[in-house]
């Protein structure tokens, strides 16, 4: 086991005291089984993202799932800049604090997603303070400090990792054309990993995009991820989000992108894992935000169940991926699926809305999928 790798199991392992270890034992016996997060413990961390629905509501019967099946949360859009600091000045801590609640009374790996981003930003966050057009580049550099100061130092020691930066690349072309990039130049990304790694040494940094399969993006990122580590830009490991379909990409690709960036000397997390089953159209493969596809009733053809043969093919997908990720299980850290059951997904409304998805491993009644059963039985069988 490489060094890296035994200090992180170390740090998780400290993290998990002993009265949330007899907890979360008590649930899995209450519910007669062991969860995902067990099954593949000393293999890498198994996650899910935590919906706002989930932290308002405090959905007991969703919190019990994931406290039994999951080793690591996200928070899916509780930590994002225009949810927790939506203008200038004020902050909204109550569903990152119940969150960071839950993770640390369970023993759970916790992620804050995400520090810089173009989207879900405050609304006044690239206008000059004094109101009327752009922000200058010192003032959103003060701006971007306080917000990484502020949120990292608020869950020091509690977030055992950050996504610095997400989704700063743009496909084929080198640096996505955002504010971030037109205001403050490349340099924003290590700006972004020098303060948080100031306030929060521990923390380990993370930077996070899709489509990290596409051989031109994994290479920009692989080479920036080489320059960072050689001019000493605390940066820890790279997040590939995983949006995937049934066929695409293949395992071949999504291979040579986990050994590039291991190559480059950093983890790899599969943070935001989803199999989308329904058809596509046009821009439907990409998880570029901004794409819109209109709603047909042809492209939602399973409303009110998935067929059986469906349900094996997302069942052997979901098992391909995971003999994958268990063949680099040195160099993953942790595998996050993104959300827990299908009626939560942003897969339901992504790209086309109004959809009836499946890309998960527990259905709508929050029972385990045959994709589920494939993923287990990979350790069941030894
Ligand atoms: O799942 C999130 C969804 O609830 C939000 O509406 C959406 C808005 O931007 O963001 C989704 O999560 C995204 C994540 O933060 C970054 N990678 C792509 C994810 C899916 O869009």
């Amino acid at each position: 086991m490489p060094m890296s790798r035994r200090r992180f199991c170390t740090q998780s392992m400290a993290a998990l005291s002993l009265a949330a270890l007899s907890k979360k034992r008590a649930l899995a016996e209450a519910l007669g089984s062991t969860g995902l997060g067990d099954l593949y413990r000393g293999d890498f961390l198994i996650g899910t993202a935590v919906s706002n629905r989930t932290l308002e509501t405090q959905d007991r019967g969703m919190l019990d799932l994931i406290a039994r099946e999951f080793s690591a949360v996200t928070a899916e859009n509780c930590m994002k800049w225009g949810q927790v600091h939506p203008e200038a000045g004020r902050w909204e801590w109550e569903l990152p604090d119940r969150l960071v609640r839950f993770a640390s009374g369970h023993g759970m790996y916790l992620l804050g997603h995400t520090l810089v981003w173009h989207s879900q930003t405050a609304r006044d966050l690239f206008q000059a303070p004094s109101g009327g057009g752009r922000i200058s580049r010192d003032d959103l550099l003060r701006k971007m400090e306080e917000h990484i100061r502020t949120l990292v130092g608020r869950y020091k020691g509690k977030v055992a990792a950050w996504d610095v930066v997400n989704e700063a690349v743009d496909e084929d072309k080198g640096w996505r054309r955002s504010p971030w990039l037109e205001i403050l130049g490349p340099e924003f990304l290590e700006r972004g990993f020098h303060w948080a790694h100031e306030v929060d040494p521990a923390a380990r940094l993370l930077y996070n995009d899709y489509n990290m399969h596409n051989p031109g993006k994994a290479r920009f990122v692989a080479e920036f991820v080489r320059d960072f580590k050689k001019r000493g830009v605390p940066i820890h490991g790279v997040g590939m989000q995983a949006h995937v379909m049934l066929d695409s990409p293949t395992i071949a690709e999504l291979e040579a992108s986990i050994r590039l960036f291991a190559d480059a000397g950093v983890q790899v997390h599969i943070t935001e894992l989803d199999v989308d089953v329904l058809p596509g159209r046009e821009g439907s493969a990409t998880s570029e935000i901004s794409t819109r596809v209109g709603y047909s009733a042809e492209l939602n053809p399973w409303p009110d169940g998935l067929p059986a043969e469906m349900e094996r093919r997302l069942a052997r997908r979901y098992e391909e991926l995971f003999r994958l990720f268990l063949k680099y299980r040195d160099r993953i850290d942790r595998v996050t699926t993104w959300g827990t059951s299908d009626d939560e997904t942003w897969k339901n409304n992504f790209p086309v809305p109004g959809r009836t998805n499946y890309p998960l491993l527990f259905d709508r009644k929050k029972q385990p999928k045959g994709a589920y059963r494939a993923v287990a039985a990979l350790k069941n069988s030894g």
